[in-house]
């Protein structure tokens, strides 16, 4: 089973992209912001421990991310592999991603990092505010704190699989379309 995962900050067009990814290469898209607000829709007590921690555009605690992730793997049958979206968002949160599938036989095959400037990102996320009414999209204030978080806990991450030698840059700004294929090039060719 393939392990792939999409990186970036916040905007910088992770869930769009992930969401076509996994159709084309029969992927499961595993995005932790996607089963957070599930939660917080649901109105589950782990929801609303969550939605405060969540609008202030902090990460929530490590522990509650593997958890989610490690029962979605154990689950999945009849696909290609994973798309981790969103996930890892802190070194301690990748080291326990390679120790989960460590122990499954697997490992992260490659890391897709969109590349995004800082304004294009502000503009998204502001522009998505209007059309989805996510409360962290809403106060600018939020976003340059959730911009902050990512370069401060989630960047290092890049480093870390640097070493590995999964790393691959892609160029996130332009149309989807374009930016799709970019990323297509990048996962074909382990079904060469
Ligand atoms: P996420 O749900 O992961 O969301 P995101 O980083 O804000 O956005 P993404 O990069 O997916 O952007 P999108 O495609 O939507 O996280 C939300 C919160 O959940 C976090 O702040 C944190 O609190 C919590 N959380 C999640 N995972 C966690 C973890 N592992 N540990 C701890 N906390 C966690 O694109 C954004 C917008 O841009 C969209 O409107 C889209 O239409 C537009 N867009 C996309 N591509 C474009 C393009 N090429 N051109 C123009 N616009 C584009």
């Amino acid at each position: 089973m393939l392990n792939l995962l999409i990186f970036g900050p916040p905007g910088s067009g992770k869930g769009t992209q992930s969401v076509r990814l996994a159709e084309k290469f029969n992927l499961i898209h595993l995005s932790t912001g996607d089963m957070l607000r599930a939660e917080i829709a649901s109105g589950t007590e782990l929801g609303k421990r969550m939605s405060a921690i969540m609008a202030k555009g902090e990460l929530v605690p490590d522990e509650v991310v593997i958890e989610m992730i490690a029962s979605k793997i154990d689950s999945a049958k009849g696909f290609s592999g994973f798309l981790y979206d969103g996930f890892p968002r802190t070194v301690e949160q990748a080291v326990a991603l390679e120790k989960m599938l460590g122990r499954r036989g697997m490992k992260i095959d490659s890391m897709l990092v969109l590349e995004v400037d800082h304004d294009e990102l502000v503009k998204r996320l502001i522009l998505r505010a209007e059309q989805s009414g996510r409360p962290d999209d809403k106060n600018p204030a939020v976003i340059e704190n959730r911009i902050d978080v990512y370069k401060e806990k989630t960047e290092p991450i890049i480093n870390y699989f640097k070493k590995k030698g999964v790393y691959q840059p892609v160029n996130g700004v332009g149309a989807i379309d374009d930016i799709f294929m970019r990323l297509s090039e990048k996962i074909e060719i382990f079904f060469k």
